[in-house]
């Protein structure tokens, strides 16, 4: 089973196999965490995002669906790209943000990773209650195939919310 870590932190700092981010299905980029992984990471994760769309992903990655690039100039050996859905108040899109991580994971496992970051997918401009995201967070990596699962959340009541026992 793996070891579940949580730190108050930048994701783009993470000496880990795969960082997550938490991108939008143009896979070019954006504000919030995928701002920061582009800017720190440089022009090659673009690049590859670029050639997925010009191939495979022309119609754009599907919310809850998840796709690795290179890491750039990263610590981390890859970036594994995942779309989360934007907060409803009035549909249920649970299984969504729980594909988001569950994808994530297995696209990781594919490539050989054995540690893993994540951001709190969808609790910033998607705007999902960080408690509830927290808590379908922990459902989805509950027995992940790999050794470390690391949340690396960006501020104090993320970070609460989280690695609440
Ligand atoms: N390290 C860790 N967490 C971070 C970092 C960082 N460097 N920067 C922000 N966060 P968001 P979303 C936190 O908005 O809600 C983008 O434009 C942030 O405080 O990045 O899934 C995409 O292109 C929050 O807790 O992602 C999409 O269009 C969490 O990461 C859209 O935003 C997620 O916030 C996706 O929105």
């Amino acid at each position: 089973m793996a070891t579940i870590e949580y730190v108050l932190g930048d994701i783009t700092e993470q000496e880990v196999d795969v960082i997550v981010n938490a991108a939008n299905s143009s896979l070019l980029g954006g504000g919030g965490v995928d701002g920061a992984i582009h800017r720190k990471g440089g022009p090659e994760i673009l690049a590859e995002c670029r050639k997925l769309r010009a191939g495979h992903y022309g119609g754009g990655l599907k919310t809850g669906q998840a796709v690795a690039t290179t890491a750039g100039r990263l610590r981390a050996r890859w970036v594994v790209h995942t779309v989360g859905p934007v907060w409803s108040a009035t549909e249920d899109r649970s299984n969504l943000l729980a594909d988001c991580h569950r994808n994530s994971l297995r696209v990781a496992a594919d490539l050989g990773a054995t540690t893993i970051a994540f951001p709190a997918i969808s609790t910033g401009i998607y705007r999902w209650p960080v408690e509830d995201a927290a808590e379908i967070a922990h459902a989805a990596v509950e027995d992940a195939p790999l050794d470390l699962i690391r949340f690396v959340l960006f501020d104090q009541a993320t970070y609460n919310a989280f690695a609440r026992p």
